[in-house]
């Protein structure tokens, strides 16, 4: 089983996400658990701060380091655990990578907010950071859920094997082909005749030649790639 420990000080923010669709099923299957951790419950400040003012001066605050530092080690405890830091200048969140990160037993996710997190945490902690795409939101929840649902629904008896064959073609460099499915006619748009001839070496080619179409057209780089 997959245990994910998402530490946050937007605890919350996870409920509506894992307690639904895919998620729920992964726990209710027991193939993922989710383990939501909120920053502040590990501050030794009196006012449960988590932030402190920036030294060398600059506007904002910086996530201190004692509750980051002591979150992960008391969420992680004996266990083997990879850290994962959701930052934009991380490691580019891939479908591959995604798979690489699917066979680990323990993740950790550290959602930073303000203007970053000190960087003794990413030393002392921090396995490895990862971006879900180049821009700045406002912290690293909405991230962590991307991670989260891209990774849950790799897991072993999550989905159906059917999923995997999309998630395949992605990573040999394609975009998924156009789905269709009743009516046959829907206010005069039919579906392609192809796929209703009932040939099914017809029918992939046509598939693979849509992908092929819609990948060149849409994601050149993939192609490349
Ligand atoms: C912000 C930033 C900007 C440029 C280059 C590197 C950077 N790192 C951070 C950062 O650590 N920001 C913290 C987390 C605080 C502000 C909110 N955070 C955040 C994470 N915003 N956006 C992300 C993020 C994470 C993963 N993929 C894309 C964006």
């Amino acid at each position: 089983m997959l245990r994910f420990d998402i530490i946050s000080i937007f605890p919350g923010a996870f409920t509506a996400v894992l307690d639904e669709s895919i998620m729920k099923r992964a726990q209710a299957k027991k193939k993922v658990s989710f383990h939501v951790h909120d920053l502040r419950s590990f501050s030794k400040d009196p006012h449960r701060k988590v932030d402190d003012r920036p030294f060398g001066g600059g506007p904002g605050m910086v996530m201190t380091p004692q509750p980051l530092v002591d979150a992960v080690r008391k969420v992680k405890g004996r266990r083997k655990a990879k850290v994962i830091y959701m930052c934009p200048g991380g490691t580019p969140l891939t479908q591959a990578k995604a798979k690489e990160l699917a066979r680990e037993k323990n993740i950790i996710l550290v959602c930073g907010h303000y203007e970053g997190i000190d960087e003794r945490v990413r030393a002392l902690v921090v396995d490895e950071s990862l971006s879900i795409g180049d821009y700045v939101l406002t912290g690293g929840e909405l991230p962590a859920m991307v991670v989260v649902d891209a990774l849950t629904r790799l897991v072993p008896g999550v989905l159906g094997k059917e999923a995997s064959l999309e998630d395949e073609s992605f990573e040999r460099g394609l975009l998924e082909y156009p789905q269709y499915t009743r009516p046959a006619d829907f206010c005069g748009n039919k579906v392609p005749p192809v796929l209703l001839s009932g040939n099914h070496q017809a029918v992939k080619e046509w598939r693979t030649a849509q992908a092929q179409a819609r990948t060149k057209r849409f994601r050149p780089d993939l192609m490349e790639r």
